[in-house]
Protein backbone atom coordinates (compact mmCIF):
# COMPACT_ATOMS: atom_id res chain seq x y z
CA UNK A 1 0.00 0.00 0.00
CA UNK A 2 2.95 2.63 0.70
CA UNK A 3 4.84 1.43 -2.30
CA UNK A 4 1.18 2.00 -3.97
CA UNK A 5 1.31 6.13 -2.48
CA UNK A 6 4.76 6.13 -3.48
CA UNK A 7 4.15 5.10 -6.86
CA UNK A 8 0.88 7.29 -7.11
CA UNK A 9 2.48 10.60 -5.67
CA UNK A 10 5.82 10.12 -8.28
CA UNK A 11 3.46 9.74 -11.32
CA UNK A 12 1.55 12.79 -10.10
CA UNK A 13 4.89 14.52 -9.90
CA UNK A 14 6.02 13.69 -13.21
CA UNK A 15 2.43 14.07 -14.78
CA UNK A 16 2.26 17.64 -13.04
CA UNK A 17 5.83 18.62 -14.82
CA UNK A 18 5.11 17.10 -18.11
CA UNK A 19 2.17 18.92 -18.17
CA UNK A 20 3.62 22.33 -17.36
CA UNK A 21 6.30 21.85 -19.77
CA UNK A 22 4.67 20.19 -23.07
CA UNK A 23 1.23 21.82 -22.20
CA UNK A 24 1.38 25.05 -20.91
CA UNK A 25 -2.10 26.52 -20.06
CA UNK A 26 -1.80 30.24 -21.49
CA UNK A 27 -4.66 32.38 -22.82
CA UNK A 28 -4.74 32.88 -26.41
CA UNK A 29 -2.81 36.03 -27.76
CA UNK A 30 -4.70 39.06 -29.45
CA UNK A 31 -2.31 41.51 -30.61
CA UNK A 32 -3.96 45.32 -29.91
CA UNK A 33 -5.91 46.88 -33.33
CA UNK A 34 -5.39 50.59 -33.70
CA UNK A 35 -8.10 52.45 -35.52
CA UNK A 36 -7.06 56.32 -36.07
CA UNK A 37 -10.22 58.52 -37.42
CA UNK A 38 -8.21 61.95 -38.16
CA UNK A 39 -9.82 64.27 -40.27
CA UNK A 40 -7.91 65.14 -43.76
CA UNK A 41 -7.20 68.45 -43.66
CA UNK A 42 -7.14 71.60 -41.05
CA UNK A 43 -6.48 75.62 -41.89
CA UNK A 44 -5.02 78.01 -39.26
CA UNK A 45 -3.57 81.53 -39.49
CA UNK A 46 0.42 81.32 -37.87
CA UNK A 47 0.88 81.70 -34.23
CA UNK A 48 -2.59 80.45 -33.68
CA UNK A 49 -4.02 77.45 -32.63
CA UNK A 50 -5.83 74.73 -34.40
CA UNK A 51 -6.67 71.24 -32.26
CA UNK A 52 -6.63 67.98 -34.05
CA UNK A 53 -8.35 65.56 -32.20
CA UNK A 54 -8.49 62.15 -33.54
CA UNK A 55 -11.12 59.09 -32.78
CA UNK A 56 -8.52 56.41 -31.77
CA UNK A 57 -10.17 52.66 -31.40
CA UNK A 58 -8.14 50.38 -29.76
CA UNK A 59 -9.30 46.89 -29.01
CA UNK A 60 -7.44 43.78 -26.96
CA UNK A 61 -5.56 46.91 -25.36
CA UNK A 62 -5.60 45.14 -21.81
CA UNK A 63 -8.16 47.37 -20.23
CA UNK A 64 -5.69 50.25 -20.86
CA UNK A 65 -2.73 47.66 -19.09
CA UNK A 66 -0.48 47.84 -22.49
CA UNK A 67 0.81 51.35 -22.58
CA UNK A 68 -0.19 53.50 -25.43
CA UNK A 69 2.15 56.35 -26.74
CA UNK A 70 1.36 58.81 -29.74
CA UNK A 71 3.81 60.76 -31.52
CA UNK A 72 2.88 63.78 -33.89
CA UNK A 73 5.49 65.00 -36.36
CA UNK A 74 5.40 67.42 -38.81
CA UNK A 75 8.18 67.45 -42.25
CA UNK A 76 10.33 70.94 -41.68
CA UNK A 77 13.47 71.51 -43.72
CA UNK A 78 13.60 67.85 -44.80
CA UNK A 79 13.70 66.64 -41.43
CA UNK A 80 11.52 64.43 -39.53
CA UNK A 81 10.65 66.55 -36.12
CA UNK A 82 8.31 65.40 -33.45
CA UNK A 83 5.82 68.41 -32.60
CA UNK A 84 4.37 66.64 -29.62
CA UNK A 85 3.60 63.39 -27.50
CA UNK A 86 0.04 63.96 -26.63
CA UNK A 87 -3.17 62.07 -27.94
CA UNK A 88 -4.88 65.30 -28.80
CA UNK A 89 -2.16 67.73 -30.69
CA UNK A 90 -2.42 71.75 -30.37
CA UNK A 91 -0.63 72.56 -33.22
CA UNK A 92 0.74 76.03 -33.79
CA UNK A 93 3.15 76.94 -36.29
CA UNK A 94 5.91 80.29 -36.85
CA UNK A 95 5.58 79.96 -40.54
CA UNK A 96 2.86 79.96 -42.95
CA UNK A 97 3.15 76.72 -45.52
CA UNK A 98 1.35 73.53 -46.23
CA UNK A 99 2.37 70.99 -43.27
CA UNK A 100 1.77 67.60 -43.75
CA UNK A 101 1.29 66.11 -39.92
CA UNK A 102 1.72 62.67 -39.01
CA UNK A 103 0.73 60.64 -36.01
CA UNK A 104 1.75 57.23 -35.27
CA UNK A 105 -0.06 55.24 -32.42
CA UNK A 106 1.58 52.78 -30.45
CA UNK A 107 0.11 49.85 -28.57
CA UNK A 108 2.00 47.40 -27.23
CA UNK A 109 3.66 45.64 -30.30
CA UNK A 110 1.28 47.27 -32.69
CA UNK A 111 2.12 50.33 -34.49
CA UNK A 112 -0.60 52.41 -36.77
CA UNK A 113 0.05 55.60 -38.13
CA UNK A 114 -2.44 58.50 -39.60
CA UNK A 115 -1.66 61.62 -41.55
CA UNK A 116 -3.34 65.00 -42.16
CA UNK A 117 -2.45 68.45 -44.22
CA UNK A 118 -2.75 71.74 -41.90
CA UNK A 119 -2.43 75.01 -43.82
CA UNK A 120 -1.05 77.73 -41.91
CA UNK A 121 -2.04 81.47 -43.78
CA UNK A 122 0.26 84.69 -43.16
CA UNK A 123 -1.64 87.26 -40.87
CA UNK A 124 0.95 90.13 -41.77
CA UNK A 125 1.93 90.19 -38.07
CA UNK A 126 5.13 91.62 -36.86
CA UNK A 127 4.92 90.04 -33.71
CA UNK A 128 7.48 91.23 -31.09
CA UNK A 129 9.80 88.98 -29.39
CA UNK A 130 9.28 90.95 -26.19
CA UNK A 131 6.07 90.73 -23.94
CA UNK A 132 5.49 94.15 -24.43
CA UNK A 133 2.55 94.78 -22.32
CA UNK A 134 2.55 95.50 -18.41
CA UNK A 135 -0.33 93.82 -17.20
CA UNK A 136 -0.07 94.16 -13.62
CA UNK A 137 2.55 94.98 -10.88
CA UNK A 138 2.85 94.66 -6.99
CA UNK A 139 5.69 94.80 -5.58
CA UNK A 140 6.46 93.76 -1.81
CA UNK A 141 7.84 96.58 0.62
CA UNK A 142 11.43 97.40 0.30
CA UNK A 143 13.66 100.76 0.19
CA UNK A 144 14.61 100.16 -3.44
CA UNK A 145 11.21 100.47 -4.82
CA UNK A 146 12.02 104.17 -4.76
CA UNK A 147 15.26 103.87 -6.73
CA UNK A 148 13.56 103.33 -9.67
CA UNK A 149 11.81 106.71 -10.27
CA UNK A 150 8.10 105.37 -9.76
CA UNK A 151 6.83 107.71 -7.21
CA UNK A 152 2.74 106.76 -8.32
CA UNK A 153 0.17 107.34 -5.76
CA UNK A 154 -2.11 105.30 -7.54
CA UNK A 155 -2.32 102.19 -9.73
CA UNK A 156 -3.67 103.84 -12.95
CA UNK A 157 -0.60 106.18 -12.78
CA UNK A 158 1.54 103.46 -11.74
CA UNK A 159 1.07 101.09 -14.49
CA UNK A 160 1.80 103.98 -17.26
CA UNK A 161 5.16 104.46 -15.53
CA UNK A 162 6.18 100.89 -15.30
CA UNK A 163 5.02 100.17 -18.70
CA UNK A 164 7.46 102.83 -19.65
CA UNK A 165 9.86 101.49 -17.12
CA UNK A 166 10.16 98.31 -19.02
CA UNK A 167 10.08 99.76 -23.08
CA UNK A 168 13.11 101.77 -21.14
CA UNK A 169 14.66 98.79 -19.60
CA UNK A 170 15.04 101.02 -16.80
CA UNK A 171 14.70 98.02 -14.41
CA UNK A 172 11.94 97.19 -11.95
CA UNK A 173 12.00 97.04 -8.59
CA UNK A 174 9.95 94.24 -7.21
CA UNK A 175 10.83 94.51 -3.37
CA UNK A 176 11.03 91.15 -1.33
CA UNK A 177 9.11 87.60 -1.29
CA UNK A 178 6.12 87.67 -3.49
CA UNK A 179 6.41 90.92 -5.00
CA UNK A 180 5.53 90.51 -9.15
CA UNK A 181 4.95 91.88 -12.39
CA UNK A 182 2.74 90.43 -15.00
CA UNK A 183 3.63 91.07 -18.84
CA UNK A 184 2.02 90.17 -21.87
CA UNK A 185 3.10 88.85 -25.17
CA UNK A 186 1.29 90.18 -28.66
CA UNK A 187 1.31 86.50 -30.06
CA UNK A 188 1.52 83.04 -28.20
CA UNK A 189 4.85 82.17 -27.19
CA UNK A 190 5.26 78.18 -28.74
CA UNK A 191 5.94 75.28 -26.67
CA UNK A 192 8.77 74.10 -29.34
CA UNK A 193 8.95 70.69 -28.78
CA UNK A 194 11.54 69.38 -26.82
CA UNK A 195 12.84 73.16 -26.44
CA UNK A 196 13.47 76.28 -24.07
CA UNK A 197 10.93 79.02 -25.25
CA UNK A 198 11.41 82.26 -23.68
CA UNK A 199 14.20 83.76 -21.39
CA UNK A 200 13.31 85.95 -18.65
CA UNK A 201 15.68 88.89 -18.41
CA UNK A 202 16.87 90.65 -14.99
CA UNK A 203 18.61 93.56 -14.62
CA UNK A 204 22.03 92.56 -13.29
CA UNK A 205 23.62 95.71 -13.69
CA UNK A 206 23.64 96.24 -9.42
CA UNK A 207 24.52 92.24 -9.03
CA UNK A 208 27.09 93.28 -6.80
CA UNK A 209 25.61 95.01 -4.35
CA UNK A 210 24.40 91.15 -3.43
CA UNK A 211 20.75 92.49 -2.67
CA UNK A 212 19.27 92.50 -5.93
CA UNK A 213 20.64 88.78 -6.80
CA UNK A 214 17.61 87.01 -5.48
CA UNK A 215 16.59 84.71 -8.42
CA UNK A 216 13.00 85.03 -9.87
CA UNK A 217 10.25 82.61 -10.07
CA UNK A 218 8.14 82.52 -12.92
CA UNK A 219 4.84 81.52 -13.74
CA UNK A 220 2.78 81.32 -17.20
CA UNK A 221 -0.69 81.46 -18.38
CA UNK A 222 -1.92 80.25 -21.62
CA UNK A 223 -5.34 82.22 -22.80
CA UNK A 224 -7.13 78.96 -23.69
CA UNK A 225 -10.58 80.61 -23.71
CA UNK A 226 -9.14 83.43 -25.81
CA UNK A 227 -10.77 86.12 -24.00
CA UNK A 228 -7.35 87.72 -24.12
CA UNK A 229 -6.75 87.89 -20.11
CA UNK A 230 -5.03 85.51 -17.72
CA UNK A 231 -7.76 84.11 -15.88
CA UNK A 232 -6.99 82.54 -12.70
CA UNK A 233 -7.11 79.22 -13.92
CA UNK A 234 -5.24 79.34 -16.52
CA UNK A 235 -1.77 79.92 -14.42
CA UNK A 236 0.73 77.39 -13.93
CA UNK A 237 4.04 77.69 -12.34
CA UNK A 238 7.65 76.47 -13.91
CA UNK A 239 9.08 74.03 -11.49
CA UNK A 240 12.42 74.96 -11.96
CA UNK A 241 16.14 73.03 -9.60
CA UNK A 242 14.49 73.99 -6.62
CA UNK A 243 10.67 73.38 -6.66
CA UNK A 244 11.00 69.88 -5.33
CA UNK A 245 13.73 70.54 -2.48
CA UNK A 246 12.13 69.72 0.93
CA UNK A 247 13.04 73.54 2.00
CA UNK A 248 10.38 74.81 -0.23
CA UNK A 249 7.37 75.75 0.80
CA UNK A 250 4.57 76.03 -1.67
CA UNK A 251 1.41 78.28 -1.24
CA UNK A 252 3.34 80.70 1.26
CA UNK A 253 1.44 84.30 2.00
CA UNK A 254 2.67 87.22 3.34
CA UNK A 255 0.90 90.30 4.51
CA UNK A 256 2.43 93.48 4.92
CA UNK A 257 1.28 96.32 7.06
CA UNK A 258 2.00 99.88 6.35
CA UNK A 259 4.18 101.33 8.98
CA UNK A 260 3.14 104.07 11.28
CA UNK A 261 3.64 107.28 10.28
CA UNK A 262 5.64 109.14 12.77
CA UNK A 263 5.99 106.26 15.28
CA UNK A 264 9.76 106.57 17.21
CA UNK A 265 12.11 103.97 15.99
CA UNK A 266 13.56 101.27 17.89
CA UNK A 267 17.37 101.10 17.86
CA UNK A 268 18.68 97.52 17.50
CA UNK A 269 22.16 95.86 18.61
CA UNK A 270 23.77 96.78 15.21
CA UNK A 271 24.53 99.98 13.95
CA UNK A 272 22.64 100.34 11.07
CA UNK A 273 19.34 98.57 12.86
CA UNK A 274 17.75 102.27 12.86
CA UNK A 275 14.42 100.96 13.87
CA UNK A 276 13.67 97.14 13.98
CA UNK A 277 10.16 97.16 14.29
CA UNK A 278 9.51 99.24 11.37
CA UNK A 279 7.18 97.36 8.89
CA UNK A 280 5.09 95.02 10.31
CA UNK A 281 4.39 90.96 8.25
CA UNK A 282 2.44 87.63 9.49
CA UNK A 283 2.24 84.74 6.94
CA UNK A 284 0.07 82.12 6.53
CA UNK A 285 2.31 79.96 9.00
CA UNK A 286 0.99 81.68 11.82
CA UNK A 287 4.70 83.82 11.50
CA UNK A 288 4.86 87.12 12.63
CA UNK A 289 7.79 89.60 12.36
CA UNK A 290 9.16 93.31 10.91
CA UNK A 291 10.99 94.13 8.51
CA UNK A 292 13.80 96.79 9.82
CA UNK A 293 14.13 99.85 8.93
CA UNK A 294 17.86 100.57 8.05
CA UNK A 295 20.61 103.06 8.16
CA UNK A 296 20.62 102.38 3.94
CA UNK A 297 16.97 103.02 4.04
CA UNK A 298 16.08 105.19 6.48
CA UNK A 299 15.33 108.12 4.33
CA UNK A 300 13.31 105.89 2.16
CA UNK A 301 9.35 104.69 2.26
CA UNK A 302 9.76 100.90 2.03
CA UNK A 303 5.89 100.58 1.67
CA UNK A 304 4.23 101.61 -1.57
CA UNK A 305 2.57 104.61 -1.57
CA UNK A 306 -0.83 103.50 -3.58
CA UNK A 307 -1.51 100.13 -1.30
CA UNK A 308 -4.08 99.90 1.16
CA UNK A 309 -2.90 99.58 4.73
CA UNK A 310 -2.29 96.10 4.44
CA UNK A 311 -2.04 93.47 1.28
CA UNK A 312 -0.76 89.97 0.71
CA UNK A 313 1.48 88.40 -1.83
CA UNK A 314 2.12 84.80 -2.47
CA UNK A 315 3.78 82.28 -3.97
CA UNK A 316 6.32 79.41 -3.60
CA UNK A 317 8.92 80.35 -0.97
CA UNK A 318 12.49 79.16 -1.63
CA UNK A 319 15.39 78.68 0.18
CA UNK A 320 18.83 80.32 -0.89
CA UNK A 321 22.56 79.91 0.53
CA UNK A 322 23.24 83.16 2.53
CA UNK A 323 26.28 83.85 3.78
CA UNK A 324 27.63 86.84 6.13
CA UNK A 325 31.05 87.67 5.24
CA UNK A 326 31.78 90.75 7.29
CA UNK A 327 32.58 88.81 10.54
CA UNK A 328 29.23 89.39 11.92
CA UNK A 329 28.58 93.05 11.27
CA UNK A 330 26.26 91.80 8.66
CA UNK A 331 27.16 94.62 5.73
CA UNK A 332 28.42 92.09 3.55
CA UNK A 333 27.26 88.99 2.18
CA UNK A 334 27.58 85.87 -0.23
CA UNK A 335 24.69 84.60 -1.91
CA UNK A 336 23.67 81.70 -3.74
CA UNK A 337 22.15 81.00 -7.04
CA UNK A 338 19.70 78.29 -8.39
CA UNK A 339 20.25 75.54 -10.71
CA UNK A 340 17.68 76.19 -13.76
CA UNK A 341 14.03 77.48 -14.27
CA UNK A 342 14.46 80.87 -12.81
CA UNK A 343 15.15 84.46 -13.82
CA UNK A 344 18.24 86.40 -12.93
CA UNK A 345 20.57 83.13 -12.90
CA UNK A 346 23.49 81.91 -15.23
CA UNK A 347 20.92 80.23 -17.86
CA UNK A 348 17.15 81.82 -17.38
CA UNK A 349 15.77 80.40 -20.59
CA UNK A 350 12.57 78.79 -20.04
CA UNK A 351 11.08 75.55 -21.35
CA UNK A 352 7.18 75.59 -20.99
CA UNK A 353 6.70 72.07 -20.89
CA UNK A 354 8.78 72.46 -17.11
CA UNK A 355 5.19 73.76 -16.06
CA UNK A 356 2.70 72.10 -13.09
CA UNK A 357 -0.30 72.62 -11.93
CA UNK A 358 -1.13 73.77 -8.36
CA UNK A 359 -0.86 70.03 -6.79
CA UNK A 360 2.88 69.60 -8.79
CA UNK A 361 1.27 67.95 -11.78
CA UNK A 362 2.86 67.91 -15.10
CA UNK A 363 0.99 70.12 -17.70
CA UNK A 364 1.00 70.28 -21.44
CA UNK A 365 0.72 73.77 -22.54
CA UNK A 366 0.73 74.36 -26.47
CA UNK A 367 1.99 78.48 -25.78
CA UNK A 368 1.87 80.72 -23.41
CA UNK A 369 0.62 84.00 -23.95
CA UNK A 370 1.41 85.63 -19.64
CA UNK A 371 4.38 85.61 -17.72
CA UNK A 372 4.51 86.39 -13.98
CA UNK A 373 7.81 86.84 -12.39
CA UNK A 374 7.66 86.99 -8.68
CA UNK A 375 10.62 87.23 -5.87
CA UNK A 376 10.71 83.38 -4.24
CA UNK A 377 12.48 84.37 -1.51
CA UNK A 378 12.27 86.17 2.10
CA UNK A 379 15.66 86.58 3.56
CA UNK A 380 16.70 89.84 5.21
CA UNK A 381 20.62 90.97 4.59
CA UNK A 382 21.35 93.33 7.83
CA UNK A 383 21.76 97.01 6.38
CA UNK A 384 20.74 95.82 2.86
CA UNK A 385 17.64 94.96 3.88
CA UNK A 386 16.42 92.10 2.16
CA UNK A 387 17.29 90.22 -0.52
CA UNK A 388 15.34 91.52 -3.76
CA UNK A 389 15.46 91.05 -7.70
CA UNK A 390 15.10 93.31 -10.30
CA UNK A 391 12.85 92.90 -13.59
CA UNK A 392 14.11 94.08 -16.84
CA UNK A 393 11.80 92.11 -19.59
CA UNK A 394 10.65 88.74 -21.11
CA UNK A 395 11.53 87.38 -24.64
CA UNK A 396 10.21 84.54 -26.59
CA UNK A 397 13.36 83.46 -28.27
CA UNK A 398 12.25 80.89 -31.27
CA UNK A 399 9.94 83.70 -33.00
CA UNK A 400 10.15 84.15 -36.64
CA UNK A 401 9.65 86.80 -38.57
CA UNK A 402 7.08 86.81 -42.09
CA UNK A 403 5.91 89.63 -43.79
CA1 LIG B 1 9.52 73.87 -25.15
CA1 LIG C 1 -8.11 83.75 -20.67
Amino acid sequence: MKKYILLLLSFIFIYSCSSDDDNPIIPPVVAPSIDINLASSFEVKRYNIVEIDPTIDIKNGGDGDIVTSYQWSVVLENKDSIISDQKKLQFISPQSGKYTVGLTVTCGETIEKASTTVTVSANNNQFLNRANTVIEYNPAPDFSLQWSGIFATDETDLLAQIQDAMINESGIYLGTFGGYIITKFDHTVINTYGQRDFIVEMDMSLADMKKFTSPAAIMVAYDANKNGMADPDEWYEIAGSEYHKSTTIKNYEITYSRPQAGKSPIAGTHSWEYDIEYLKWTSNKDEVGYIAQTSMGMYSDYYPAWKADSYTLQGTKLAIPIKDVSDGEQTSWNVGTFGWGYGGIKDSRIDISWAVDKNGKKVYLPGIDFVKVYVPTFNAIGDWGYLTSVFKYVEDINLVLEN
